[in-house]
This record gives structure tokens, C-alpha cells and sequence, in this order.
């Protein structure tokens, strides 16, 4: 049947109504029932081998548009709306966005599975089903303020598996209900994101913001990511989480192996599991356990988990490698520690050294140690991440097992991140190059020749210039606030945390402020614009939020200073939002102290978009910085190496940058100035400060200056129209390494061999 007649046929048989007649939410459900069915009908992606990606984060975003381009229909369906009167843009906006991630370990999954599905390979993620997601982040008197994110409605992309898991923990047992999301590819396959869901789950008790019984676990387990763990209970709450998704995903696999009929002697040869950071690591004794269960002897047990697991490392920070006291385990799932144990003997058969201990001398599990020694792979996301973890992080793990580790570069899926968010762009490059590079990423660099085509300049200026009206309507209407499109949009979106450096970043824009304020006359408008949530309990990061707010304000209020600069904080950060904010940028901040990004995936979607980066050498800018040359490119800052001296000689002192530097210390003292104190929170505000000058662990201060030089020379490029044109080419064209296809197809080829 044509799909105009469906359109029509199901808004009459759902609603009684013409297709013109539909209000937007009723066009989503039709559209979501529709969709639904389509991927109904598409084949599973089948074979004799499969992965399954365990995470604690699926950072989804919403799924209408990406499944319409998937399936092949995104035009279609928007031109039949548009004859109907409708947008489809306006009808997107009646979807909630899954609150089912964090940042970019949760994104990245996302677009793996994107990406799995769209090479054909066998594979599903597999994860827990939030109720109330992380937390939906509200501004108040200048401060976060987080509720709960309740994005689940009667209709929604959950399938119900009507399929149930046991879980023993010590004290009782829960069902583990499973459901699922189709996920499509762009040859129209499907995989599945499965998902584990508790039903005695009670968002009731969850009270003031995002408060709840921590002890509670069969009503709180599955309500929230990541909460809070500055207290034993809320860390224990984390373990049975973790436990609660290992235990059902590996009796999953075993179910699916056996219905297979495969002999479980033969796990290795038909899974393989990536285990996503250290959160899943215990699906490693979990599945032992439950090999042994099964009859099958234990060093047997062992060696075939060896070959199924695979780890990925996603951050060098030590503070994030998880580890839980032994004592918690014993609480929770007591029936792991024999195993674990046995883990830890054959560890230390391997090697003495007490740093790659899995149980150490006060009897902490450490669980990056356990997933290293008993998989058959170690990889990390970037270049020079990887090299930091074999030499530095992790090298007595490397001399060990050199020929574990490997490197496995982030990307990020085109169809979500050009084709769905940039559609003028799209359209653009496919009237340079077509439409080749949709399946083969590297054609994008066709594009090189038109760097310097005058024409193709001025064209994607225009693509920019409609792509930051669209930012400055979507702001408008989502947080009232007016940005000038006309402006400099210079961005940096990501999640709140001092290695990032959102703190330089504040204090650069204070600079700036001085400097209009003292006379200086910026040759064009400057709007900084930040997006960021800061983990519930981490005060500092909530000290900078609640710095820039005021600051943003201070701004807004100066009559000479707001002609030539705006701060804006957009609320709740989301995919979404990013969806948004990304193809309006101009300049795209990756500012982290270099070494301690691992990868960043953000960098690569605004290069895609055309956006200049201004960063450091750190992460996946050095290969950005490699692909597109000096010319195309804004470095500063102290390198990686110099950094990580840094930290061994324990010879950083922000206090002693200050002493040498006025201008420095003028800057950071701002923080607790009158004009800042008059506005914001007094303690707030000293105790930032107070963090910058004795601590600044994160090193803002030393990278200061060299900041507020590049980014001054930034602007003044900017100036150039036809030569910054030229560089938003060269790093389109320069983007497709960054595709998660080539990512995918590496993990395929080095890891899993589905
Ligand atoms: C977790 C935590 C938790 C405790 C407090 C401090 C802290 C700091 C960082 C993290 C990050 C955990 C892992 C993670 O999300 N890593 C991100 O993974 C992305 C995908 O590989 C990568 O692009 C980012 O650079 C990396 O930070």
C-alpha cells in the first residue's frame, strides 16, 4: 500500500480524523504505531556468531526520524505531512527523549548499535530500562536543581518480551522483565537494544527532586542512572544495579545459546560480549557461576569467558576506575566471591605484582583488573589514549599482555549526526560528491576541491546561517531566551567535569567581559553558549554551573558589555538539544587538560557540521588535528606528555601561576568580586574559588593564557569569511574516519569476527 493511504488510513482508524486534522502528538503516535509495524516486518539480522554489547547507558535520543531515514521514508513521510500541513519537525517534538544515558560512553553505544545494525553484523545492546532516567536539570536562583526524568509514556518504542529472568541477590530473589527496541539499520535490518525492567519498581518513592530509599532495591533498582553514591548505600544500590543486569543478560545468552543448539562448549565460537567501561564487568564470574551451574568444570568455565568477553577502557581518571569493597559483593551477590576469588588466584599466579591484583590488600575488588586479565581484548578510544594506557594507566597490564591491547578510534553515526540534524548540509554535499558517502564515509573528501571554490564557500556559510536562525528559534521556544544569529555561536556542550575545563573556559569569558567593559570593541558579536548537567553530587562541578548562570547574567545586565557578548547556559542538555546546537556552531571548544579526555565524540559531530575546533591536543582532536592540518585547526595548551610530568613530579601550583601572573589571579579573583557575590551565592562562589587557587587538580590555570590567545585568534579568523568557509570544507571533507562505521567494521575485524 502506498504510504500516503497508510498515513491517512491509520489517523482515521486510530483517531477519527483526517491526516490534516491531527494535532502533532496524535501525527507522533500514528507515525510511532507505523513505524513500528514497518520494523515489525523488516528481517532480523541473523548469524552463527553474535555480539552482545552490555552497558550501563544507551544515550538513544529520540528514535522517530532516525527510524524513518533508516527504513528509507524520511522524505516521503515529510512531504506527505507537509501536504497535510504539518511539519514533521513540529511533530518530533511531541517524542520524549529516553533518559536512558549520561554522556558520551551512552552516546557512543547508541551510535554503535546504529552502526552494527546498518553493517549487517549480528549484535544487540543489552542494558537497563531507567524509569526516571538520570535527571531532567532545571535552572533555579542560578543552580541546578534535578527532578526526576519520567520519559516513559503509554505509547513508546518498548516492546514487551513477556520474558523473565531470576536474579539471586543475598537476601531475596527479583524477576528481571525483559523488553526491547527494534533498532534499524540503513539497509533496513534489525537488531534489537534489549532492556531489563524490575515490575514492583515505585517511582512513589521517590520524593523532594530525586530523593528516594536507597535500601529499598526491588522498588528502586531499575528508577535511575547512576544515582547518587556519596553514601555506602547509594554505592551498594550501584552494585545491584550492575549485578541485576549481569545476572539476566548472561542466563539471556545462555538461553540463546541453547535454543540455538549449540553446546555450551562452544560458547566462544558463536559470542562474544563487549563489555562497555567497568560497569558490566561482572557478567565475567557471573557467566563462570553459571557455566559451573551447568556442569561444565571450572577451569573449562574460565578459559571459555577468556574468549567471549572483551573490555572496553573509556577514561584514564584513576577516581573513575570502579572498584567495590569486597564486603559490598558479599551483600549483594555472595555467591560471586568464590569465583572472584578463584579470579584473583590465577591473576596472581600470572603475575606477582601486587598493582594488578584483582582483590587487593584491603580487600577491594577492582574490577578493570578483573575484565583485563580474563578477556581476550583491551582496547581504548583514541590514539593517544590507548598509548597512555599501554605506557602509563595501565602498562604493567601491557607488559603482560601486550597483544590484548588495542585501539579502537570513537565515531559517531552520520545518519543521526549530518543526515537527520543537518538536512541542508546533507542536501549540499550530496549536490558536490552524491550520495556516496552515505555508505562510505571517506568520499566525503571529494570535497577538498570546492575548500577553495568561492561559490561552495559562500554556500555553506548559508547553510550555517540558516542552520543558527533555527538555534536561536529552538532556544526561544525552549528556555526563552534570544540569541543574535547574526553572532559568533562559539560552543561547549558536554558534561560538567573539571578535566574538561568548562571552569578555563568561564574564566576566559570573564576576560572578555573586562576587556569590552574597559573599552575594547569586539569586530563582530560573540555569543558563548554552554550546555552541561554536573553529577548530583559533585559540588564543584555544580560551583561552575552555578558561576557561569551568574556571570551570564552580569553580562545580560551591562548595557555596553551585552552589544558584543552573550553567555548563555542552555537547561538540561540533551541529545536533542545537541541535535540543535551542533550544526549552529561556529567554533566547537574541546579544551580538555590534555591526556585526560579519552576520546570525546562531541569534537567529530561538530567538525562534521562544519564548525572549527578550538582545543587541545588531547583525546580525538590529535587525530582531527592530524587529518586537517594546522591550517584548519585552533591548538593550544600544554601537551600531553608535559601534563602527565606534571602529575608524577606533583610540581603544579595554581597558586604560584598566580603570584607570577596579575592578570591570571584578577581573573579568578572575579569569582568572589562584588559584581559576581551581589548576584550569586557567596559560599558557592568562595568555595570555587578556593578550589582554583589551592587545587586546580585539572590544571585550568596553566593553559589559561594560551587559551584566551587562540581563542582571540580564532575570532579574528573569523573575520575572513572566505577563508574560514575554506576550513569548515576542509573539516567536512576531512570527517569521514570519524564515521562509527569504520569503527565498527574494526572492532569487527580485530575483536569480534561476526
Ligand atoms: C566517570 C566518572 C565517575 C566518577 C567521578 C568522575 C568521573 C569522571 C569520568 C567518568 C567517565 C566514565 C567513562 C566515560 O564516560 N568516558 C567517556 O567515554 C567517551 C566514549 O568513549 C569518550 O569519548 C570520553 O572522552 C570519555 O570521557
Amino acid at each position: 500500500m502506498d504510504l500516503c493511504k497508510k498515513m491517512q488510513d491509520s489517523a482515521m482508524s486510530q483517531f477519527h480524523k483526517e491526516l490534516a486534522a491531527c494535532s502533532n502528538e496524535e501525527l507522533y503516535c500514528m507515525l510511532l504505531d507505523l513505524t513500528k509495524e514497518l520494523m515489525k516486518d523488516a528481517p532480523e539480522i541473523t548469524g552463527d556468531r553474535k555480539l552482545y554489547y552490555i552497558s550501563a547507558e544507551f544515550l538513544i535520543g529520540k528514535l522517530l526520524s532516525n527510524n524513518l531515514i533508516n527504513l528509507g521514508i524520511y522524505k516521503d513521510v515529510k512531504e506527505i505531512l507537509a501536504a497535510n500541513g504539518h511539519s514533521l519537525a513540529d511533530v518530533e517534538e511531541a517524542e520524549p527523549e529516553p533518559s536512558l544515558g549520561n554522556g558520551g560512553l551512552g552516546r557512543l553505544a547508541a551510535c554503535f548499535l546504529d552502526s552494527i545494525a546498518t553493517l549487517e553484523l549480528p549484535g544487540n545492546g543489552v542494558g537497563i530500562n531507567y524509569h526516571l532516567g538520570l535527571f531532567h536539570q532545571q535552572f533555579k536562583d542560578h543552580k541546578q536543581n534535578e527532578q526526576p526524568d519520567p520519559w516513559m509514556t503509554n505509547e513508546s518504542w518498548l516492546n514487551d518480551k513477556e520474558k523473565y529472568y531470576t536474579v539471586h541477590f543475598k537476601d531475596f530473589d527479583v524477576q528481571a522483565h525483559l523488553y526491547s527496541i527494534d533498532v534499524i539499520g540503513y539497509t533496513h535490518k534489525k537488531n534489537e537494544l534489549l532492556l531489563f525492567d524490575l515490575d514492583t519498581a515505585d517511582e512513589g518513592i521517590v520524593e523532594n527532586g530525586i530523593d528516594f530509599d536507597k535500601t529499598q532495591i526491588e522498588k528502586n533498582l531499575p528508577l535511575f542512572l547512576y544515582p547518587d553514591d556519596s553514601d555506602e548505600n547509594g554505592r551498594k544500590l550501584r552494585v545491584y544495579q550492575q549485578y541485576f543486569l549481569v545476572s539476566a543478560a548472561a542466563q539471556m545468552i545462555l538461553e540463546d545459546v541453547k535454543a540455538n543448539g549449540w553446546p555450551l562448549s562452544e560458547l566462544s565460537d558463536h559470542v562474544v560480549i563487549q563489555i562497555n567501561d567497568t560497569h558490566p564487568s561482572m557478567v565475567i564470574p557471573e557467566l563462570i557461576r553459571l557455566l559451573v551451574e551447568e556442569g561444565m568444570d571450572i577451569k573449562e568455565a574460565i578459559g571459555q569467558v577468556e574468549k567471549v568477553c572483551a573490555y572496553t577502557n573509556h577514561t584514564i581518571l584513576a577516581e573513575a576506575l570502579e572498584k567495590w569493597p569486597e564486603s559490598y559483593l558479599l551483600q549483594v551477590a555472595p555467591q560471586l566471591m568464590p569465583i572472584i576469588e578463584e579470579l584473583d588466584r590465577m591473576a596472581k599466579e600470572r603475575d606477582s605484582n601486587p598493582k594488578t591484583a584483582i582483590i587487593d590488600d584491603s580487600r577491594t575488588v577492582h574490577m578493570a583488573h578483573m575484565d583485563i586479565h580474563f578477556s581476550k581484548s583491551t582496547n581504548g578510544v583514541a590514539a593517544i589514549h590507548t598509548d597512555i594506557l599501554k605506557h602509563t594507566e595501565l602498562n604493567d597490564f601491557y607488559k603482560l599482555y601486550p597483544e590484548k591491547f588495542n585501539n579502537k578510534t570513537n565515531g559517531i553515526t552520520f545518519r543521526r549526526w549530518l543526515e537527520a540534524c543537518n538536512p541542508q548540509l546533507t542536501d549540499w554535499i550530496i549536490s558536490k560528491i552524491g550520495d556516496g558517502f552515505l555508505k562510505d564515509a571517506e568520499e566525503l573528501n571529494l570535497l577538498m576541491p570546492y575548500a577553495q571554490d568561492a561559490k561552495a564557500q559562500q554556500e555553506v556559510l548559508a547553510i550555517k546561517a540558516e542552520k543558527k536562525k533555527e538555534l536561536a528559534e529552538f532556544l526561544k521556544k525552549r528556555q526563552g531566551v534570544e540569541i543574535d544569529p547574526d553572532s559568533i555561536f562559539d560552543i561547549q556542550v558536554k558534561r560538567l567535569h573539571e578535566y574538561k575545563r568548562q571552569q578555563m573556559n568561564l574564566l576566559s569569558v570573564i576576560n572578555m567581559y573586562q576587556e569590552i567593559k574597559n573599552g575594547y570593541v569586539p569586530p563582530k558579536k560573540i555569543t558563548v553558549i554552554f550546555g552541561a548537567k554536573a553529577a548530583p553530587a559533585y559540588i564543584i562541578a555544580k560551583d561552575i554551573i552555578h558561576a557561569i548562570l551568574v556571570l551570564s547574567d552580569i553580562i545580560a545586565n551591562d548595557p555596553v558589555v551585552s552589544k558584543y557578548l552573550q553567555l548563555v547556559m542552555v537547561e538540561n542538555y540533551d541529545v536533542t538539544c545537541a541535535e540543535k546546537l551542533i550544526p549552529a556552531a561556529d567554533i566547537s571548544e574541546q579544551i580538555s587538560l590534555a591526556s585526560k579526555e579519552a576520546s570525546g565524540t562531541g569534537n567529530m559531530k561538530f567538525m562534521l557540521n562544519g564548525a572549527v575546533t578550538l582545543g587541545t591536543d588531547d583525546g580525538a582532536n590529535v587525530e582531527i588535528h592530524e587529518l586537517v592540518g594546522d591550517d584548519n585547526i585552533f591548538i593550544f595548551g600544554t601537551d600531553s606528555d608535559t601534563v602527565i610530568d606534571h602529575y608524577a613530579k606533583a610540581d603544579y601550583s595554581s597558586a604560584k601561576i598566580m603570584e607570577e601572573d596579575s592578570k591570571v589571579a584578577d581573573l579568578v579573583n572575579f569569582l568572589v568580586s562584588e559584581e559576581m557575590i551581589a548576584l550569586g551565592d557567596e559560599e558557592n562562589l568562595r568555595r570555587l574559588h578556593h578550589d582554583i587557587t589551592t587545587k586546580d587538580w585539572f590544571m585550568a590555570l596553566l593553559d589559561l593564557e594560551s587559551y584566551m590567545n587562540e581563542r582571540k585568534k580564532v575570532y579574528a579568523a573569523y573575520e575572513d569569511s572566505s577563508k574560514w568557509a575554506s576550513m569548515m570544507i576542509v573539516n567536512i571533507a576531512k570527517a569521514g574516519f570519524f564515521s562509527s562505521d569504520r569503527t565498527i567494521a574494526q572492532y569487527n575485524n580485530d575483536i569480534w569476527n561476526l
